[in-house]
């Protein structure tokens, strides 16, 4: 029975040794030292021994007992140990690793645009003037000499909000605005956001305008033609030609629009052109008579020249985008294209 006692103790101690885990030590454990345990049934058949042997024996087996359970507490705190540490080399923190460079918002393409013309007109001694959106019809229409019945009325299809409230559909609005507070010299440019009942690839119901509004002694449509020459080398590059045809606006008198040679093409051709190598990019023309009357300034004194253009419409030329749509989406994929 000794021997088997040895045996019993070797063996548990090689399987304590051996557990690679808690949960294989909690195992062993119960094999050896539990009820049906190996150790705890040589205790039960003690009974096999002649009576004066069974205390030794009972010691000795106690004696082992102890030996084992301070074994196996030992390999316990050990694999918890061995655990933890590889909890902890897990969670480790590597600073070497680079880091991750924050996404880098950019202006969009629109008031990139707007910001150009901004410094250009600037840059000519112009100041520039905001106004609100929602506007009375008097300075969105009637000062502007669109009386109740006029075609323009159809041809902007306007959002009202009542028979005198609306979305502005054009910023001439602020320019009224600003010439009822104001005696010439007036040098302006007025951008913004216009609203126009249309969508579809060209046409959104919320789209960018920038005008301009001279009037002082003696303009002519010389100034005109040349203020704009100059917009437009600087705006898309000196090669850029201008051609200005006659046109017909209720709020200028002679009227004209004007196209830029195909900025794709040079003038040779192409499908963004429709192949006449012309792109048509503002309207324009000497402020009315009519309309200098109604800001009670003096036709027979001064004289001015207006003009209007689309934002999105000079946005899609340059950067060749053919869906008005894809500037209005956000998309990061299409916006982080125009970073400068
Ligand atoms: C276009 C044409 C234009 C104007 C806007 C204007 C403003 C005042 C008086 C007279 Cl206060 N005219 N603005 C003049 C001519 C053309 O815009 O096609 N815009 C997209």
């Amino acid at each position: 029975m000794q021997e088997k006692l040895a045996e019993i103790r070797a063996q548990a101690l090689d399987s304590a040794k051996q557990a690679a885990t808690v949960q294989e030590l909690t195992n062993a454990k119960v094999r050896f030292l539990g009820k049906k345990g190996e150790l705890t049934q040589l205790l039960r058949s003690m009974g096999q021994l002649p009576p004066e042997e069974r205390p030794v024996f009972g010691k000795l087996v106690n004696e082992v007992r102890d030996e084992l359970e301070e074994a196996w507490a030992e390999r316990e705190r050990e694999l918890f140990r061995l655990e933890e540490e590889r909890r902890l080399a897990g969670e480790a923190l590597d600073w070497t690793l680079p880091g991750r460079k924050p996404l880098r918002g950019t202006l969009h393409p629109i008031t990139q645009v707007i910001n150009e013309a901004k410094a250009i007109f600037t840059g000519m001694g112009y100041e520039v003037v905001e106004g609100p959106e929602v506007e009375w019809d008097y300075y969105n229409f009637e000062a502007l000499n669109i009386p109740p019945d006029h075609p323009a009325r159809d041809m902007q299809d306007t959002f009202f909000f009542s028979e005198q409230l609306l979305l502005r559909s054009q910023t001439s609005s602020v320019q009224i605005r600003t010439m009822e507070h104001r005696k010439p010299p007036v040098r302006i440019i007025a951008p913004g956001k216009v609203y126009r009942a249309d969508a579809d690839v060209t046409h959104s119901p919320m789209f960018h305008q920038i005008e301009g509004l001279v009037v002082d002694e003696g303009i002519t449509f010389a100034d005109l033609k040349g203020t704009l020459q100059l917009f437009i080398e600087r705006m898309f590059g000196p090669e850029a030609k201008a051609r200005f045809r006659p046109s017909y606006f209720p709020f200028t008198e002679p009227s004209a629009e004007v196209d830029i040679s195909c900025i794709i093409c040079g003038g040779t051709g192409c499908r963004v052109c429709k192949d006449t190598g012309w792109l048509e990019i503002l309207g324009c023309g000497m402020v009315d008579p009519r309309v200098l009357k109604i800001v009670n300034y003096d036709p027979d004194v001064v004289s001015g020249f207006a003009f209007g253009m689309g934002v999105e419409r000079i946005a899609m030329l340059r950067y060749g985008i053919n869906d008005i749509r894809l500037l209005f989406e956000n998309d990061v994929r299409f916006l982080k294209q125009f970073a400068r």
